[in-house]
């Protein structure tokens, strides 16, 4: 089914992109792997069982995403499966506290990032009438924790935007999903605690998280569907944890 697919993955680069990237080369995709460390997309590509193609990304910047996107080359152009993981956070400070830049990294990465994306290819599947989007949220877009706020709002802007898309699609064949884990042990809190590792490795310290390979078996869970199915969103967690801040440590 997915066999020489076109797979767009951004933030490929790390974490559950790169697993993602991994999965869905396994199962013969083509893929398209799209992150600001170039170096570390051609690492992982020499990984990949299959085909692929590094884009040197940065979401963010909405020219730069046009061209990269409308300048492919003819063989990459036909994307059926936009993965939109890339995503952070950054700090855990009280809102009232918070630090503008902080706010603006999340915003411009999490919320507008996957608007620039997705409005550079959805046009193409539309047009061809084949596709599938999958955003990745999280639990941050399903409940609010102490200290969250604002990565707490770009995901619950990331959870809109997939019901609003999905809507919009309305009538077309394309799908339309969202993948929202809870705890997943990555390079996201060492980025979230700007390079603290010791912080990093505590959020994680007593209790098995999930791996970025579980996140992608759910991505593509929603990838390998049949036609007519649209998983409208999958929400997984470790055995551990039982809402954003509830979880038991050994
Ligand atoms: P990582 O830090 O390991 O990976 C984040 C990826 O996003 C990197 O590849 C990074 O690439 C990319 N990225 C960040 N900013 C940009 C940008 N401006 N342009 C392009 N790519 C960018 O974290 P995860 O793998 O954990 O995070 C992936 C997604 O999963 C995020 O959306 C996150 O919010 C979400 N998530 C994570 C959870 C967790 O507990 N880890 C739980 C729930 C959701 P580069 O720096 O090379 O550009
Ligand atoms: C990442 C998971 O709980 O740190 O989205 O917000 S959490």
């Amino acid at each position: 089914m997915l066999k020489d697919r076109i797979v767009l993955v951004t933030g490929a680069s790390s974490g559950i992109g790169a697993a993602c990237a991994q999965v869905f080369s396994a199962q013969g995709a083509r893929l398209l792997l799209a992150a600001r460390r170039l170096e570390r997309l051609k690492e992982l590509a020499r990984r990949l069982e299959g085909e692929s193609y590094c884009l040197q990304l940065d979401v963010t910047r909405p020219t730069q995403v046009e061209s990269a996107i409308g300048s492919l080359p003819q063989e990459w152009q036909e994307i059926d499966l936009l993965i939109n993981n890339a995503g952070l956070s950054r700090g855990r400070d009280k809102l009232h506290e918070g630090r503008r830049q902080d706010w603006e990294e999340m915003i411009d990465t999490n919320v507008k990032g996957l608007l620039y994306v997705t409005r550079a290819v959805v046009p193409g599947m539309v047009k061809r009438g084949q596709g599938q989007i999958i955003n990745i949220g999280s639990i941050a877009g399903q409940e609010v924790y102490q200290g969250g706020n604002v990565y707490c709002a770009t995901k619950f802007a990331v959870r809109a935007l997939t019901q609003g898309l999905k809507m919009d699609l309305l009538g077309t064949p394309l799908r339309v999903s969202s993948v929202s884990p809870g705890l997943v042990e990555t390079e996201f809190s060492q980025v979230r605690f700007h390079g603290d590792a010791e912080r990093a490795k505590a959020v994680y310290a007593g209790l098995q998280p999930l791996t970025a390979e579980d996140v992608a078996e759910a991505v593509l869970f929603c990838a390998s569907r049949p036609p007519h199915v649209n998983i409208n969103d999958v929400a997984l967690m470790p055995v551990a944890q039982a809402s954003a801040l509830l979880v038991s440590r050994r």
